[in-house]
């Protein structure tokens, strides 16, 4: 690079305090500016998003093109087929909701392939650790449990659930999970999917050139697909993890880099299957491995989490978590990370230049995801140990051979993660009686307002962490319950909103539940598969009664405010798709004032669905969320309890004394 070329790309580059409020991150990312390292928040400065592809204004599924339509005037020219605007943004949004889908549903038939191994006897190096759970999932789409032998019941569930992928006509089991009237208008709709292979398969065909070119048709394809996800692959592969490795109860655990240690072998895992992780925590609690830690000279070897995979090995084993998506490169940085193994799904490929310069090794485990320039050793199932066995040894000779000056940040936030969908119903509902009828109380009462789901990526494009913790923040003030998955729970975490003393900046109702019960005023529920734990939550207020029929009608709402990658789409359309208003931050890739737009963001809603909203500025977006609540409240006829309850005593005197 010449001197030229570097002033330019300085003089681009912003102030760490503009690009994150992560202290750790900002530290680092200081570190690596010294060390003359480039990692993803330099890159945004000096690589300018194409205006075009941001309206999603662009057309490339065949050579006749690429096209490019004009974003201020939508409608003023058409692609060489003739297609239109609404046809090529409802097409490449379409394309997002395929290939997220199929990140979720290729991970979950993978745990799924895993689960049939197990219960054939094939594999024995992982068991059914909960034999409860197996039960209830197999109860819950109707199968035959009572008497029945547990490897009995296993075989008939993992054969049910592989309708989920491969069936190719019917109801994808889980649909059974739906609440009526939200089935009936999928079913009114004709979008109750039928196997994800099928849905996304479907998706890609109808979105090629000179096939479906009516964006209201794409849309009810994208809802179909997208609910393959939501309530197919991601929900099978959250319950297959609970049956396999624990259903999670809250856990006492560290957040942020200070997780690091500086005299011991640092391991980190990030990615999104736990069958990786959850070998490697074997492998790092093995005596002989442990030994030659502290032959090397270390006094143990710390394994530590980032990502989703990490946030749930979090919430399943309390293990801690380093940081989210926008610090897995400042995370090297430290020159503490003795070894990095990852899997699949949002692996940036800058982390090989980043773990070269500080001399971490870095392994690809995963066939679906080797990254040129990182070293691959499979991960076989039927043998993981030989994988993450190897990995951890290679950080003990890294550790051993450590070069670099290391620098952790100091900074660790106690947090308490690992709320899953039935432990709510325990700690609300107590030990003889676990229901959510006081969940369901409670907002009736309007002590809590409404609940909303806060979830998603952080993006280098935006100040990381802050959108979503001030959100988060405005909600609670308000008396909104938050439910949270994947990185924006970190972003929370290292807030220090997850511990019940937090409590103090939620709302006068949400505080007192939150004190009576003693949990935070957010709930983390694992990662980003594990946003089916929220549908089967709503799913549940839906049958518990007293809020409406359907999931729509629930005082519910949803938002990504940082998101950045295609399987938020796919999660947004499935949450707007089951009902929810559901907000994204950052950008949307739609031009405003088309059709494809208002069916989005209104028609939807009024198809009996959820709908989607935008605003990059949180507390506009907790404003809206908030809005929508109270009008779901006057629907239901609600809305006056809450004056009621918020009514402080020295009001309560005056109507005494009146
Ligand atoms: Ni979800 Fe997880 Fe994070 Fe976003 Fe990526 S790690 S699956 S996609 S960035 S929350
Ligand atoms: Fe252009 Fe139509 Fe080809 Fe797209 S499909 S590139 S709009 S000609």
């Amino acid at each position: 690079m010449t001197d030229k070329e570097k002033k330019s790309i300085e003089s681009k580059l912003l102030d760490v305090s503009d690009v994150t409020i992560c202290e750790a991150t900002a530290q680092m990312l200081t570190k690596a500016r010294r060390d003359g390292v480039e990692i993803a928040f330099d890159r945004a400065a000096t690589m300018k998003a194409c205006p075009i592809g941001a309206d999603s204004a662009c057309c490339k599924h065949c050579s006749m093109g690429p096209c490019r339509l004009n974003s201020k005037d939508p409608y003023g020219k058409v692609g060489v087929c003739g297609a239109t605007i609404d046809t090529i943004m409802a097409r490449n949004f379409a394309r997002m909701v395929a290939a997220g889908s199929a990140c979720h549903t290729d991970h979950g038939m993978g745990m799924l392939e895993l689960f049939g191994e197990v219960v054939t006897g094939h594999n024995q190096d992982y068991s059914i650790k909960d034999p409860q759970k197996l039960i209830d999932v197999a109860a819950s789409i109707g199968l035959e449990t009572a008497g029945r032998e547990i490897k009995d019941i296993a075989i008939d569930l993992h054969h049910e659930l592989e309708k989920t992928y491969t069936q190719v006509n019917g109801e994808i089991p889980f649909a059974k999970r739906v609440p009526k009237k939200t089935l009936e208008t999928w079913r009114k709709h004709n979008i109750v999917p039928r196997g994800a292979m099928r849905e996304i398969m479907e998706m890609m065909g109808r979105t090629h050139m000179g096939e479906d070119q009516d964006y209201e048709n794409i849309v009810n394809q994208c809802s179909r697909t997208a609910l393959a996800d939501g309530w197919g692959g991601s929900m099978v592969s959250t319950e297959i993890s609970d049956i396999l490795y624990g259903t999670p109860v809250p856990v006492l655990t560290e957040v942020n880099m200070g997780v690091l240690k500086e005299n011991m072998v640092n391991v980190i895992i990030h990615g999104h299957e736990p069958n990786l992780f959850e070998s490697v925590l074997a492998s790092v609690n093995t005596p002989t491995l442990v030994e030659a830690a502290k032959a090397a000279g270390a006094d143990g070897i710390n394994l530590v989490g980032m990502c989703c995979s990490g946030a749930e090995m979090m919430s399943r084993h309390g293990i801690p978590h380093a940081g989210n998506f926008s610090s897995t490169e400042a995370v090297l940085v430290t020159g503490a990370v003795d070894a990095m193994g990852v899997d699949v799904q949002c692996i940036k490929q800058g982390l090989v230049k980043v773990a070269e310069c500080y001399g971490t090794p870095l392994f690809t485990t995963n066939p679906r995801c080797k990254i040129e320039g990182a070293q691959h050793i499979a991960l076989d199932e039927n043998d993981p140990r030989a994988c993450t066995d190897e990995i951890v040894i290679r950080a003990i000779s890294r550790f051993k051979n450590r070069k670099y000056p290391v620098e952790i940040p100091k900074l660790i936030n106690p947090s308490i993660h690992g709320f899953s969908y039935e432990y709510i119903n325990y700690m609300l509902g107590g030990s003889f009686r676990g229901s959510y009828t006081p969940l369901n109380d409670n907002i009736i009462n309007g002590r809590i307002r409404g609940v909303a789901g806060v979830v998603g990526c952080t993006n280098p494009r935006v100040k990381q962490d802050y959108v979503h913790v001030e959100l988060v923040k405005h909600l609670i003030k308000n008396d909104v319950l938050v439910l949270q998955t994947g990185c924006s729970q970190i972003a929370l975490a290292k807030a220090g909103l997850y511990t019940p003393e937090a409590a103090y900046l939620a709302g006068p109702g949400l505080r007192e539940v939150c004190e009576t019960v003693g949990m935070p005023p957010v709930l983390g529920l694992g990662s980003c598969v594990d946003n089916s734990r929220i549908l089967i939550a709503a799913s549940e207020m839906v049958k518990v009664g007293g809020l409406g029929e359907s999931i729509a009608d629930l005082p519910v709402a949803g938002a990504a405010p940082e998101w950045m990658s295609e399987k938020a789409i796919a999660i947004g359309q499935y949450f707007v798709a089951s009902g929810v208003y559901t907000v994204f931050g950052v950008t949307f890739p739609i031009i405003t004032d088309t059709k494809f737009h208002k069916l989005l963001f209104e028609g939807l809603e009024e198809r009996g669905f959820g709908k989607w909203g935008f605003t990059p500025d949180p507390i506009e977006m907790a404003n809206m969320m908030i809005a929508h609540i109270d009008k779901k409240r006057k629907a239901l006829g609600i809305d006056k309890a809450r004056e009621r309850t918020l009514i402080d005593m020295n009001d309560r005197r005056q109507i005494a004394a009146a």
